[in-house]
């Protein structure tokens, strides 16, 4: 029996010698120290033994336990060692390689025109304000003195989420909101998405984006409106701008106007930028209408104000002659980068 321990030991010794893997390891410690182990079935052959031989053997046999375990254990440390040497060896990094650059990203066209157009705002006092972009018909419509059989509230032109709830079509319902909730003095501007529900083509997307202005205090005139805009245009487009107001219709302002900016391409002479114009229109306004002041709370005998709204894709793709619309949503880089 001491034969067949010591044959035991030889044998463990080795195997765990060559053993390559934690798994191994574990599939050798219940070959030999498992309730099933070849240990185990010596020690269990002990009541054949002697009373003399019993205790030696049995202290031979724990010997060999011991051994074993203690085995074991520094083989799996080095085993351990092993692949950590192994790992870093293949996870070395030669930091003198080059490096790969990184795409550095900048703003997009038209967040580099918003931006422009709120600091010109927000440099005449003006507070930029956002609201829903999923809206009450109410906020949309009907506080804004648009009539029901008005064509812009049809289903083929405005997305319906249903009868009462809609995706806006203009950021107006802000204001709206504002005039609601706040007393006057009032000089917001709202910018977001608004959407229409249009075909997409050079001039026409389902979602785009604008900008609405809003002054209510008392003794609000069109002139605090003109000085407004023509402060607007000559710090937008370049201080030698010339502006012109022309007679038009909105449901929600009366008077109101389209604003045109003299070509700065061709000075008012006519040519391609302004399809022989020598004008191009950038914004429309007016003053909001006594209905809407008092749908929102605000007495008309004793305030007044003036709105405006503008699209920013528009604006922007006169300010650098982009001809298509699509351009801005496909996030081609040849055409980001160029600004
Ligand atoms: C425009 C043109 C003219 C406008 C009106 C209002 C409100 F809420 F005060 F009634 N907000 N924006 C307005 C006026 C918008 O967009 C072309």
């Amino acid at each position: 029996m001491k034969q067949e321990l010591e044959a035991i030991r030889e044998k463990a010794m080795r195997e765990l010698e060559e053993a390559k893997g934690q798994q191994v390891l574990e599939s050798l410690r219940i070959q030999y120290l498992g309730k099933k182990g070849e240990l185990t079935s010596i020690l269990k052959q002990m009541g054949s033994l002697s009373a003399e031989e019993r205790p030696k053997i049995g202290q031979l046999a724990n010997e060999i336990r011991a051994f074993i375990e203690q085995d074991l254990v520094k083989r799996a440390a080095e085993l351990k060692e092993e692949e950590t040497a192994r790992r870093l060896e293949k996870e070395k990094i030669d930091v003198t390689m080059p490096g790969t650059r990184h795409e550095l990203g900048h703003k997009h066209p038209l967040s580099i025109e918003l931006d422009a157009i709120k600091e010109i705002f927000v440099g005449m006092g003006f507070e930029i304000v956002e609201g829903p972009e999923v809206e009450y018909d109410y906020y949309n419509f009907e506080a804004l003195n648009i009539p029901k059989d008005h064509p812009a509230r049809d289903t083929q032109d405005t997305f319906y989420i249903n009868d009462n709830i809609l995706l806006r079509t203009q950021t107006s319902p802000v204001q709206v909101r504002v005039m609601e909730k706040q007393k006057p003095p009032i000089r917001i501007i709202s910018p977001g998405r608004v959407y229409r529900s249009d075909a997409v083509d050079a001039t026409h997307s389902p979602l785009f984006h604008q900008i609405e202005g809003l002054v209510v205090d008392k003794g609000i005139t069109f002139a605090d409106l003109k000085g407004t805009l023509e402060t607007f245009v000559k710090r937008m487009y370049g201080e030698d701008s010339v502006v012109r107001f022309r007679p038009h219709h909105f449901p929600f302002t009366e008077p109101s106007a389209e604003v045109d900016v003299q070509c700065f391409n061709c000075h008012g002479e006519g040519c391609r930028l302004c399809k022989g114009e020598g004008w191009i229109e950038i914004l429309g306004c007016g003053m909001v209408h006594p209905k809407v002041l008092s749908n929102c709370g605000i007495d008309p005998e004793v305030y007044s104000g003036f709105a405006l709204g503008m699209g920013l894709e528009r604006v922007v793709m006169r300010k650098y002659s982009i001809d298509d619309m699509r351009l801005f949503y496909e996030n081609d880089v040849r055409f980001l980068r160029q600004f």
